[in-house]
């Protein structure tokens, strides 16, 4: 669908001259091509709504773009060009937990062979034998981040909450998870302070969730599937564990309810497993490990 406008006369008079030449001239005469502002505007909302209108129907939703739901989407995106894989980022800027460690100590720990990975997106890190330090984690999260949204066939939706998960029966009756509601992110954080204002949907073969343990939404799916009777209850995460919780939660990386992938520290509140502190190989192992579920669940 593309928007088309009739061009209204400018009704602003033009202070640019149409004519004006391009110069980028630091000596106090740069000079930019002419724009009127309804043209950003309009640029901004037709991209904006033309993403939507599109991606109604995606092939993967990723929930959350954090370490491990950018993970996956980098490691399905690269082996699956012809995938539509659309990320839902409740928060305005992505990367989740991923920018800064614990009490703003800013290098990142990635055990091997998470390294693997950062070679891959090419990201330098100083090598300490059993792991390796990437000197700010915001050279990770900005690398990955910048390689995964030059896939053509991703696309990302900030500011952007999944506020519900879409269920279908399959046809033995089972419960699959079908896609996901979306609604702006503060409309979402904010049900309880006004009536519902109408979601948006996006329907999918997968949903992969990799909503984080911490934030006002995290765990969502986790919590969702037990409030809607698809899980008994939740595992609440455990006690931090760097030996015993990365290897369990990449191992643990699955498939929770069909349709439904949950991978990263969700996985640690549904399962009940130990959370790591800061070091992010196990996150970066279980997006990857999301991204296998997700192709093997596509080509069933
Ligand atoms: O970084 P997070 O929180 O989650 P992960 O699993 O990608 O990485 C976890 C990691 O940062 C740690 O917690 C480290 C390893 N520490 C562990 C420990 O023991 O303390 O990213 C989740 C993203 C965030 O950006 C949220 O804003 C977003 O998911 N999100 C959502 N986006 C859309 N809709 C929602 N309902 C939603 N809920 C959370």
């Amino acid at each position: 669908m593309s928007l088309t406008v009739e061009e209204p006369v400018s009704t602003t008079i033009s202070l640019v001259s149409k004519k004006a030449e391009v110069a980028e001239d630091y000596n106090g005469s740069y000079r930019f091509a002419p724009i009127e502002e309804a043209q950003v505007t309009r640029t901004m909302m037709k991209r904006y709504f033309n993403t939507m209108y599109e991606r109604a129907v995606s092939d993967v939703v990723v929930v959350g773009a954090g370490s491990a739901g950018l993970s996956c989407a980098y490691s399905l995106a690269s082996r699956r060009p012809d995938l539509k894989i659309t990320i839902i980022e409740a928060n305005v800027a992505p990367g989740g937990g991923a920018w800064l460690g614990g009490q703003l100590m800013t290098a990142m720990v990635i055990r091997k062979p998470a390294d693997n990975f950062l070679r891959e997106i090419g990201v330098s890190y100083d090598d300490e034998g059993s792991f390796v330090v990437v000197k700010h984690a915001a050279l990770f999260t900005s690398t990955l981040l910048s390689r995964v949204l030059a896939f053509p066939n991703v696309v990302l939706m900030n500011a952007t909450a999944v506020e519900d998960l879409i269920t279908c029966s399959d046809f033995e009756g089972k419960q699959r998870v079908a896609g996901v509601v979306t609604n702006w992110t503060l409309v979402a954080l904010n049900h309880d302070a006004q009536s519902c204002m109408d979601p948006a949907t996006i329907t999918a073969p997968v949903v992969v969730t990799t909503t984080g343990h911490d934030g006002p939404m995290g765990a969502f799916s986790a919590k969702r599937l037990v409030s809607m009777g698809l899980n008994k209850e939740l595992g609440n995460m455990r006690g931090l564990d760097m030996n015993r919780s990365e290897p369990a939660i990449v191992n643990g990386t699955r498939e929770v309810v069909p349709g439904l992938v949950m991978a990263g520290m969700e996985l640690a509140e549904h399962d009940g497993s130990n959370r790591m502190g800061p070091t992010f190989g196990g996150m970066i192992g279980s997006g990857i490990k999301a991204a296998h579920e997700a192709i093997r669940i596509l080509d069933a």
